[in-house]
């Protein structure tokens, strides 16, 4: 007796769609499994006051506007906001939102990776193993068709495959990494130019400002006709200026001198290494390469012990760095106090005047004159046309200055632009700035070149045509089927590097031309279209772009 009524219980549940053991409906996939719970009823998933008998889910016949009480057929497949209004007891206004709250039929797909398939696919006499490999959505045996279970092989293979794939997303990776390393180093090196850019500014300014000063003085005097110097004379002035070229060419010197030595103390520990070597190897193995080494060594020491020269250069060297003065190099003061003015002839009777007396007189007058000329009274007689050499050299001297530091303001700023640039996340691009990367399609050959511009060039010959500059680095989605040999955007946000403002386009736009990135191990430019009039797509691998956890072979453990 109670054998028989388990034995009916047993077949009540068997008739129900709705899990009353371990068992669920079929179809349901594992984020709906809470909605199908042992219950006599079932209510609609995204319209929960309405409530079906539970033997109505998977029945065939579509009884819930959302569709969730066929979970396993395809009888709520065609629903869609067009659909006529369904009969709604809950529904106030009649009307239901008809969009179906499952994503599909559920494929558990063991041994592979489980896949919602089209409700539409479901008992369509197709076996759809791409999604399905199992054969699961094909129990109605529509014209005879069943589906064997081909998950194992297919499953296996897509192991391999994606395996592959993370390798490839991993050696790429790597060698972004080392990008990184490199892109930071050519940042520092900016930076270093930068400061000593900045060193070399503050010394030039000082170099100007006293060469302006030199200058100024210089022509004042002359206004007055009379020449007075850092020194007096012409002589004094260009002993002034030669004076200070000296030293910048011996600051210059001694830089290098500096520089050698250090490749000096370089090469005296490769020596040490090598003469190491020598001592050390092991000449009975009979290793060519060592010993042809080892005979070069021997040839270059011997040949090292004849030159001398070096050290005598050194010497000399060292005396031509020293500072000038009485004892070595130039006396500028001989030269600089020489105490004769250009128009000692003129007023040579200063010459019979006592030493103080003469220099009180010589600057009185001087001034008088510089004075009656700046205010009007005493006509300027030195126009820049007619300058004497002396003025000349002290306005070119003062000119080539403002010069210098004018460039190398601009080459300051050149770098701090650089330097505030955006060269993408870690900086990564700046290794590759500048380099290019090219591929023929149709009749064109199209050229990347990382950070500057995009060109094509008909294979006929003629000119490169300008496609874009570059601008900026944005993000777009990406929709495209993954290849099956990498080489392709797939599925995803992309980093996108946009080049606008090329050559005009006639009767059309700018030339522009958006290039796609994908992570890949080699910098490749993978191919190009035009989406439009002279709107331009490159799709290129790069290991820059393996940063996103979204690029295509980037595996996601589901296994
Ligand atoms: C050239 C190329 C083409 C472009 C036409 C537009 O032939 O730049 O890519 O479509 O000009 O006239």
């Amino acid at each position: 007796m109670r054998q028989s009524q388990a034995l009916v219980l047993l077949g009540i549940i068997a008739q129900n769609g709705i899990a009353k053991a371990a068992s669920l409906p079929r179809g349901v996939g594992p984020e709906f499994v809470k909605f199908y719970e042992i219950k006599d009823t079932f209510a609609c998933i995204a319209h929960p006051s309405i409530v079906i008998k539970s033997s109505q889910v998977n029945d065939n016949t579509c009884d819930c506007p959302d569709g969730s009480d066929e979970p396993g057929t395809a009888a709520c497949a065609l629903l869609d906001s067009l659909s006529p209004v369904q009969p709604l007891p809950a529904s106030l206004s009649g009307t239901t939102n008809t969009t179906n709250a499952l994503p599909g039929f559920w494929c558990a797909n063991k041994g592979h990776v489980g896949a919602y398939v089209p409700f539409l696919f479901v008992n369509d006499g197709v076996c759809d193993y791409d999604l399905c490999c199992d054969g699961t959505e094909e129990y109605g045996k529509v014209g005879g068709v069943k589906c064997p279970n081909k998950c194992a092989e297919i499953g296996k293979e897509w192991r391999r495959v994606e395996k592959e794939r993370k390798d490839n997303f991993e050696r790429a990776n790597k060698k972004r990494r080392t990008m990184v390393k490199e892109s930071k180093e050519l940042r520092r090196q900016v930076e270093a130019r930068v400061s000593k850019i900045e060193g070399e500014i503050r010394d030039l300014e000082q170099k100007e400002a006293e060469l302006r000063a030199k200058f100024e003085e210089v022509e004042r005097s002359e206004r007055g006709k009379v020449v007075k110097n850092e020194g007096t004379g012409k002589l004094g002035v260009l002993a002034g200026l030669a004076k200070s070229r000296i030293n910048e060419l011996r600051e210059a010197l001694a830089d290098i001198v500096d520089e050698r030595q250090q490749l000096q103390d370089k090469v005296s520990e490769l020596e040490g290494i090598l003469s190491a070597f020598k001592e050390e190897y092991n000449p009975n193995f009979n290793d060519e390469g060592v010993k042809k080494a080892v005979r070069a060594w021997e040839d270059y020491a011997a040949k090292k012990t004849q030159g001398s020269e070096e050290e005598s250069n050194e010497s000399g060297l060292e005396e031509i760095m020293k500072e000038d003065g009485e004892s070595s190099g130039i006396n500028w003061n001989e030269f600089q106090d020489e105490g004769v003015t250009d128009t000692d002839i003129l007023y040579s009777f200063e010459a019979y005047l006592p030493g103080p007396l003469r220099d009180f007189l010589h600057g009185k007058i001087n001034n008088l004159r510089v004075w009656l000329i700046e205010n009007g009274m005493l006509a300027d007689t030195v126009s820049k046309e007619g300058e004497s050499q002396l003025v000349k050299a002290a306005r070119e001297a003062h000119e080539a200055a403002t010069r210098d530091v004018q460039s190398k303001r601009t080459t300051l700023d050149q770098e701090k632009r650089d330097l505030e640039k955006d060269y993408g996340n870690d900086d990564i691009f700046r290794i590759l700035n500048g380099k290019c990367t090219s591929v023929e399609a149709g009749e064109y050959e199209y050229e990347l070149c990382w950070m500057t511009q995009t060109t094509q060039k008909s294979k006929k010959g003629g000119s490169r045509t300008n496609m874009g500059n570059f601008q900026t680095i944005s993000f777009k989605e990406s929709d495209e089927e993954e290849r099956h040999d990498g080489k392709g955007l797939g599925r995803g946000k992309r980093m996108v590097l946009e080049y606008t403002n090329g050559q005009h386009c006639w009767n059309g736009p700018n030339r522009r031309t958006d290039v796609w990135l994908a992570c890949a191990e080699t910098e490749e430019l993978w191919r190009v279209s035009e989406q439009e009039k002279c709107v331009y797509k490159m799709e290129v691998g790069t290991p820059a772009a393996c940063e996103a956890l979204d690029q295509p072979g980037h595996v996601k453990d589901e296994l």
